[in-house]
């Protein structure tokens, strides 16, 4: 889909909301949770299936061919949680890293010029992952979530506050227990857009819910 990195302006307008989503998130029919989010608005989407009686092999192929054929659909890029070979072996259009997978050095170079996301939790590693060829960095948990298991204790939004103070102007999305209650924060410290998974893929209408965060984080600005 690239020929060349994703500008920085387009990035930041794919991170306004930025949906993430894997079968064990859901309690309706996945396809069907993916398509109202959109309905709603979300502007980019990843596929993270990982954790409790999560797909694999075949299974995750062929799920993740489904949603990313509904994504393509509506024109909302799909992004790959954690699996180079996944995304390399759909052509999707880009990778989201943890600290503790391959370095985003190396998976910028398989990956090319695809969309490279790094999740960050402090200064170092959003320096280090710029350096690296991250497109956009991950900044959280902002606030508690139970959706990751391994995930460390909330920070609120001083670590983006921080980067935007040092003058790093890298495209940020902030994650971790965001709602549409809870998300204005993460704008005004100098965030691009918030990513989420339970308050849309858990919600009883996700096309509403989705439809609420687009709303406000557009009133943001
Ligand atoms: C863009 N991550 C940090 S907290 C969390 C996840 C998956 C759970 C949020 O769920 N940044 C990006 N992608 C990622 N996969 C991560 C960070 C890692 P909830 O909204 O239910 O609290």
């Amino acid at each position: 889909m690239f020929l060349t990195r994703i500008a920085k302006k387009d990035m930041r307008d794919l991170l306004r909301l930025y949906f993430i989503m894997g079968s064990n998130n859901c309690q309706s029919d996945p396809k069907h949770v993916l398509e109202q989010a959109i309905k709603g608005g979300i502007s980019l989407f990843q596929f993270r299936e990982k954790g409790n009686a999560a797909f694999s092999g075949e299974e995750k192929y062929h799920f993740a061919k489904e949603l990313q054929s509904i994504c393509k659909k509506h024109m909302i890029p799909f992004i790959v949680n954690d699996d180079v070979e996944l995304a390399l072996a759909l052509n999707a259009d880009g990778v989201h890293i943890g600290q503790d997978d391959e370095s985003a050095e190396a998976v910028r170079r398989k990956i090319g010029d695809k969309i490279l996301g790094v999740s960050t939790h402090n200064l170092l590693e959003v320096e280090k992952a710029i350096a690296e060829g991250a497109d956009y960095v991950g900044i959280g948990p902002i606030y508690s979530t139970e959706t990751k298991v391994d995930a460390k204790a909330a920070q609120g939004t001083k670590l983006i506050l921080e980067v935007r103070n040092k003058g790093i102007n890298v495209p940020i999305v902030g994650i971790g227990g965001i709602t549409s209650e809870n998300a204005a924060p993460v704008m005004k410290s100098g965030g691009n857009g918030v990513s989420v998974i339970t308050t849309i893929s858990l919600s009883a209408d996700p096309a509403k819910s989705a439809r609420e965060l687009k709303e406000l984080i557009d009133s943001l600005g």
